[in-house]
């Protein structure tokens, strides 16, 4: 019990975007008007949601694997017709579907996320009050990460040795 409590606070710390927004993860969404929608930082989750079945999500490595559709060199496949990825450190990610044709049918995302509050600034002049409070709560929303993982795994120690 605990444990899913402190589970579900860590995951209230970042943004969840739904892939495509009401129409979802779908051959008929204009993903790349979605995307400028949106602002992508470290710690927010991308929440793919379809038809199981009908299709599915593949990881791509390379901007070029991206733009040819070239699913066979895919990092991660995930199915099922939800699915959440952690948006873990900034730069850019590419995604498809994996059913045949439906790539090339548009159903690709390529997203970029950026660090903390969106500015992505080099951390070369500590003058900025500003960017430097921004970083401090991107270490804490780290650390309290390590922490809520290290608070989990002794909690189900306990448990276990009750
Ligand atoms: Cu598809």
């Amino acid at each position: 019990m605990s444990a899913s409590a402190i589970l579900i606070k860590k995951e209230a710390l970042g943004k969840q975007h739904v892939v495509g927004g009401s129409q979802g993860w779908d051959e008929s969404t204009d993903f790349n008007s979605w995307v400028s929608s949106q602002t992508f930082k470290v710690g927010d989750e991308l929440v793919f949601k379809y038809t199981p079945g009908l299709h599915s999500v593949v990881e791509l490595g390379s901007e070029s694997s991206y733009k040819s559709c070239d699913i066979s060199s895919a990092l991660n496949s995930l199915n099922g017709g939800s699915n959440t990825v952690k948006l873990n450190k900034p730069g850019p990610r590419y995604f498809a579907c994996g059913t045949p044709g439906h790539c090339g049918q548009g159903m690709k995302l390529k997203i970029t996320t950026v660090a903390g509050d969106g500015t992505a600034s080099t951390p070369s002049s500590p003058s900025s009050t500003t960017s430097s409070t921004s970083a401090a709560v991107c270490i804490n929303y780290e650390s309290f990460g390590l922490f809520a993982l290290v608070a989990t795994l002794l909690v189900i120690h306990m448990i276990f040795n009750a």
